[in-house]
């Protein structure tokens, strides 16, 4: 908490304000042409998103020793003695299952299950049909691991007279978000015993902390949010340090985890200075002074939705749209005219570089920025499997999502508030959801096929849940900004408006839709056709997670200053990590933007 205290007054200058209204001026760049608009008197808006934190430099300069061959023959070895583990068990014929379970969770939550994937599926294959022993605490884990991985498992969780068992009602509360559509009466009567339970029970033990001090870490982690909605390299490297210091720590899980973390994250710096590389050279953090320089920002979000070291390609090309989609919102809610948007949007449809020169400077940027970039990821996936109607596809995405923002761009200037149904309809598209996962689904998919991608197009179930979660909770940690500066009326607003409620009434109903929409994405992330791969079903629940993850605490897109904390624990090297270090490196930072 301190460290958080420390970055808040340290960067608390960094997103200095800016004048919220600036004259016209079509400041491309200080040494470039002024370029003039028709009419000089015409007053474009500002948003004070402040400069970025991260330059290029500091950037660039992220290096770690785990590249090393060295590392990778150490990380073999520690495999191996996990797998043993894991098929130990086998040999075992009465073994509880209980443990497999805790070992299975364990190797989840310190984020390496990814490097035995077959051996969890064949130790669930095993264990599904074993009897348990029925205590809460075992029924509900059991529960919760076999719906994790696609069982259609079952239990009865009977809310009364579980005495002292803070232990099986955390169980059960992580248990109940893995609940589906049509369960939804149980996950509310689970959700609210279990929180009120928790919630006495931290409260009641947290002055006896020595005793219960592991147990009361957890509970007070899953009632802020709960796991299954967490974003899971951060959750990994929350997880190690406190299983390191838990009750039953493993010394070979341990070791796994970290330095699978280290290996990990030294395939991520190399991402980030990649897409680092690119941001610079397109020139829109330098040249257009209205929209958020966020490449950083725009890359956190890459690793919350795909960590896997062999997803570099993916991760690369995400952080590419993300930047180019900030941008572009930006030119929509903040800078253009009108006129200009609806030039913009007809460019964007034609995907048609000739047609866009009556467009001021700023926006033949934006444009030429985006068309080169798509045009040349369509072009690799030609390349390398030989599939030349990509194109097509992702431009269909883009126009998708300007028509969009169109439509809230003339919202605006008509002061029209739409109810929140009609809000919606219009807005699961502009938060830009799909253009990403169809993007990423280019990125995944091996080989690219055709009905993948007429799938993908029409926007399937697990990309309009994924999308409605990342607008809430955009709303969420967003609107309040939004409607100050001058903004289309967003969720919230709408519904206070339609329903005539209080805006804290408006923020709870917001909540329980995102939790409804879970419940959909949990039942719609099983019984795709054979051609969406679980890689893609996973990219879009993490979408999902990491939009929770993101507006936790406000705008952590825009500015961020507990999000800065989050990107560094997924980028700075384990042992470097603690608080003094980020602390100094962040006061570095602001000297040299
Ligand atoms: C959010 O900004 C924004 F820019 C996004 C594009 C959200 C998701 C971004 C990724 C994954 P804002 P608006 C890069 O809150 O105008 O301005 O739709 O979005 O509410
Ligand atoms: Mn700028
Ligand atoms: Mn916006
Ligand atoms: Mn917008
Ligand atoms: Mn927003």
């Amino acid at each position: 908490n301190s460290a958080r205290i420390a970055l808040c007054i340290l960067s608390s200058n960094v997103n200095g304000p800016v004048p919220l209204i600036t004259r016209v001026q079509y400041r491309m760049a200080a040494s470039t042409t002024t370029i003039k608009p028709a009419d000089q008197s015409f007053i474009r808006r500002s948003a004070d998103y402040g400069p970025t934190i991260w330059s290029f430099d500091y950037i660039q300069s992220l290096d770690s020793k785990y590249n090393g061959e060295s590392y990778a023959r150490q990380l073999e070895k520690l495999k191996e003695q996990v797998r043993a583990m894991l098929q130990r068990d086998d040999k075992v014929v009465d073994l509880d299952p209980l443990h497999q379970l805790e070992l299975i969770d364990n190797l989840h939550r310190l984020g390496v299950s990814y490097h035995f994937e077959d051996e969890i599926k064949r130790t669930l294959e095993r264990i599904c049909n074993k009897n348990t022993e029925k205590s809460l605490y075992n029924v509900a884990l059991k529960f919760r691991i076999l719906r994790q991985y696609g069982y259609d498992t079952s239990g009865s969780f009977k809310s009364s007279s579980h005495g002292d068992d803070c232990k099986g009602m955390l169980a059960l509360y992580e248990a109940a978000y893995l609940l589906v559509e049509g369960e939804s009466n149980i996950f509310r009567d689970a959700i609210s015993f279990t929180t009120a339970y928790l919630k006495e029970w931290v409260a009641k033990h947290d002055n006896n902390k020595h005793h219960n001090e592991y147990l009361c870490t957890l509970v007070n982690h899953a009632l802020e949010l709960p796991l299954h909605w967490r974003t899971r390299r951060l959750e990994a490297r929350w997880f190690i340090d406190v299983y390191q210091s838990g009750p039953n720590t493993n010394p070979i899980l341990l070791d796994l985890a970290k330095l699978d973390f280290n290996i990990v994250q030294a395939v991520h710096q190399e991402d980030i200075k990649y897409a680092s590389r690119w941001w610079k050279k397109t020139g829109l953090g330098e040249r257009l002074n209205f929209a958020r320089d966020r490449i950083m920002e725009n890359f956190f979000w890459t690793v919350g939705v795909i960590f896997e070291p062999n997803f570099g390609y993916c991760r690369r090309m995400s952080t590419m749209v993300n930047a180019l989609i900030t941008t572009i919102d930006d030119v929509y809610d903040v800078y253009g005219t009108l006129d200009e948007l609806e030039l913009f949007t007809d460019a964007v449809e034609r995907w048609d570089a000739t047609t866009i020169e009556q467009l001021p400077d700023y926006m033949k940027l934006c444009f030429h920025a985006l068309h080169n970039s798509i045009n040349e990821m369509a072009f690799d996936a030609l390349r390398d499997q030989g599939v030349g109607m990509v194109i097509s596809y992702l431009k269909k995405a883009w126009a998708d999502i300007c028509k969009t923002y169109l439509v809230e761009a003339k919202w605006y200037n008509n002061g029209y508030i739409p109810t929140l149904q009609e809000y919606m309809e219009n807005a699961w598209i502009s938060i830009s959801a799909p253009v990403i996962l169809v993007h990423a689904y280019t990125y995944t998919a091996n080989p690219i096929t055709k009905e993948g991608l007429e799938f993908v197009k029409d926007y399937p179930n697990i990309i309009r849940w994924s999308s409605i979660i990342l607008r809430l909770a955009d709303d969420l940690g967003t609107s309040s900004d939004e409607l100050k500066r001058g903004d289309v009326h967003k969720s919230i607003q709408c519904y206070m408006h339609e329903a005539g409620v209080s805006e804290r009434e408006a923020r709870e109903h917001i909540h329980d839709l995102i939790a409804q929409t879970w419940m959909k994405m949990n039942s719609d992330r099983f019984g795709n056709p054979h051609f969406v791969s679980d890689v893609f079903v996973g990219i879009a629940m993490n979408l999902a997670r990491m939009s929770q993850c993101m507006y936790q605490f406000g705008d952590g897109h825009g500015h961020g200053v507990q999000e800065i904390t989050k990107a560094r624990t997924v980028l700075s090297n384990m042992e470097n990590f603690h608080s003094k270090l980020i602390a100094m490196n962040l006061t570095r930072m602001t000297h040299c933007r």
